[in-house]
């Protein structure tokens, strides 16, 4: 692989003539462009400028090539269907490449950043042979904003390019920043298939072999064989959760799998909350909620990834460094997220959903019935006989966030929201109660370190089995995890009493028959206001050996039909099943070589407690 771009580089002028480089461009980008253009042997370069007009000739290039199909229904919109082996991340071929392999902890896939970079090499040699490569300089956050950072990511696909349109801010005012000397991120995708001369082209290339690398110390990102999101789009979990976590251990800083909301009442209550969940958790709905209770609003400020940081006030200020939303489609409907359903309506690109006769969209869960006529994800004739999903279980929507009704004036401010509480959650179906606050910082780390979830499609692998899924960062963060909980203590340290109240949800508890025994949903409203409640000091709570549960009619539950005993069902401390539950929490501690005392510390102190419940 060619090295990493070097500050102070000087361009050759055969460089920037063999990649067509615009005037005024830095020499490090330029060096770094070429190198992986004498690599990947492209046939054309193309510099993005992420206007309306390059988005669309990117859709022409892509109706051509059968990439998408129009969705009349929807003005501007979209249909894109992967190739049936390309629909998730692929964890298993997401690599930590850090020089020592302890940097990467035991949770991370590890490889040995030379060997990696002799396996690549391999692979990138004539790679983008036949194909345009298209240089993408992206910004994660408002354009010099205090907590934005700067990137380019080169693909060969150029749905990976109309998708960063949406999800990041693509412009040449970035190349314009690189040159006056900010730091940027190089991140360089393939999809690993190579067009022979006159070869025609299908409509979802990639390889049946797959690298998703990441190189934590030279901050370089490297993907290939995959354009679906996670594993292509490399703005998003690969640079803002993985390498951006590294530049938040070494800057003091934190980057988040977590959502950001603004919740406000009329009478003036007003809370700022940012909350981790696993992927397809529900992330996007609790972002775009409609809250059931009278008097309160809730606007969007993201949806998937949060960048926080201590502001001028001494107290921790979010924000979302994305552009767009790359929502999970089935499940969303009028009922779970009218918001999202407005949000859809136009301009927008669906990957792997359903097709009507009539031109609209459709997935599972979007209307109680599928209607007649529907083509499905994979482009064959679907009856609710065929015995098989219509939409992927992972389709998604790529939808820029200005398009969401409930999006916050301010969601783009360059130094964020002031965050009031942080909260974890995971799809538990039994004992995790419904809501929970932690004692104090060092407990909530611990809560955000013990977190299991049942897994669902957004990756492969197998959905329903629990496992911990720390910060809900198990796939995404880009070091020991040891490391980073400790970097979580220290920000708590520094941050003393500014720091944000820590809480658990759990919106999935099931009933002995398997229905929800939690209506979730905007109903989750009267979960946040209780929150909003402890952070202001009015609700009450009562100390239990998990934690701060509500104590009796703290939870407004009001004109909720709930079947008697369901709410003290939701909010039961089952000792013995914590128990057992410690032993697995125990063991996954004991993974780790650098854990930090304070969460054995936590760990003692809770079973401590529960034995004398
Ligand atoms: O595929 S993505 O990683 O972009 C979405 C997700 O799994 O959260
Ligand atoms: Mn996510």
């Amino acid at each position: 692989l060619p090295p990493p771009p070097t500050a102070g580089a000087s361009a050759a002028k055969a460089a920037r003539t063999l990649i067509g480089a615009p005037d005024g461009t830095a020499p490090s980008v330029v060096e770094w462009v070429a190198s992986v253009a004498r690599l990947t042997e492209p046939a054309h370069v193309q510099w993005c400028d992420g206007t309306d007009a390059e988005f669309g000739s990117l859709v022409e290039t892509m109706l051509d090539a059968g990439t998408i199909v129009p969705v009349p229904a929807r003005p501007g919109s979209y249909l894109a269907r992967s190739h049936p082996d390309d629909v998730a991340r692929v964890e298993d071929r997401t690599f930590i490449c850090s020089v020592d392999d302890e940097d990467a902890g035991p949770t991370n896939h590890w490889r040995d950043p030379e060997s990696m970079r002799e396996t690549l090499g391999g692979l990138f040699q004539g790679a983008m042979r036949g194909r345009t490569m298209y240089v993408i300089p992206f910004s994660m956050g408002p354009v010099g904003g205090p907590i934005s950072k700067l990137g380019i990511e080169l693909t060969d696909s150029p749905y990976v390019v109309a998708s960063m349109h949406a999800m990041t801010r693509v412009g040449t005012n970035v190349l314009d920043a690189i040159a006056e000397g900010e730091d940027w991120v190089p991140a360089v995708h393939s999809v690993g298939a190579p067009l022979a001369a006159g070869r025609a082209d299908t409509p979802w290339p990639c390889n049946p072999t797959k690298y998703i690398s990441h190189f934590p110390e030279t901050r370089e990102i490297w993907s290939f064989g995959s354009a679906y999101g996670g594993n292509a789009l490399l703005a998003k979990k690969c640079f803002a959760l993985r390498i951006a976590s590294v530049q938040a251990r070494d800057e003091g800083w934190l980057a988040e799998h977590m959502l950001i909301v603004r919740m406000t009442h009329d009478d003036g209550r007003r809370l700022h909350l940012a909350a981790a969940f696993p992927s397809a958790c529900g992330k996007t709905n609790l972002a775009m909620l409609k809250p059931s209770i009278p008097g309160w609003n809730v606007e969007t400020i993201g949806d998937d990834i949060a960048w926080m940081r201590t502001g001028a006030d001494g107290s921790l200020h979010a924000i979302n460094p994305e552009n767009g939303f790359f929502g999970v489609a089935p499940g969303t409907s009028e009922a779970t997220n009218a918001t999202a359903m407005a949000m859809l309506d136009r301009d927008t690109i669906f990957t792997n959903v359903a097709l009507t006769d009539d031109g609209d969209v459709w997935w599972e869960g979007m209307t109680k019935h599928a209607p007649e006529g529907l083509t499905d994800w994979r482009g064959e004739r679907w009856t609710p006989e065929s015995g098989r999903p219509a939409a992927h279980p992972n389709a998604r929507f790529t939808v820029r966030a200005t398009q969401c009704p409930s999006i916050a004036d301010d969601w783009d401010a360059p130094e964020g929201v002031p965050i009031d509480a942080i909260v974890f959650g995971g799809r538990r179906p039994s004992q995790v109660p419904l809501v929970m606050q932690a004692r104090d910082w060092e407990h909530g780390v611990y809560v955000g370190a013990t977190i299991s979830s049942q897994q669902t499609a957004a990756a492969e692998g197998p959905v329903g089995a629990i496992r911990r899924d720390p910060f809900a960062m198990l796939p995404f963060c880009g070091y020991d995890m040891g490391d980073y909980f400790r970097h979580w203590l220290d920000i708590g340290q520094r941050l003393g009493r500014n720091a944000p109240a820590i809480f658990s949800v759990n919106w999935f508890r099931r009933d002995a028959d398997g229905g929800f025994l939690w209506p979730g949903f905007s109903e989750n409203a009267r979960v946040l206001e209780w929150i909003a409640g402890r952070v202001a000091g009015t609700a009450d709570g009562v100390d239990t050996a998990i934690g701060v549960l509500p104590s009796d009619g703290a939870l407004d539950v009001s004109g909720l039909d709930l079947p008697e005993g369901v709410l003290d069902e939701l909010l039961e401390v089952d000792a013995p099943a914590w128990l057992a539950e410690l032993v697995d929490v125990d063991a996954f501690f004991s993974q780790f070589e650098r854990l930090p005392f304070g969460l054995r510390r936590q760990l003692n102190h809770v079973r401590w407690r529960l034995e004398q419940q």
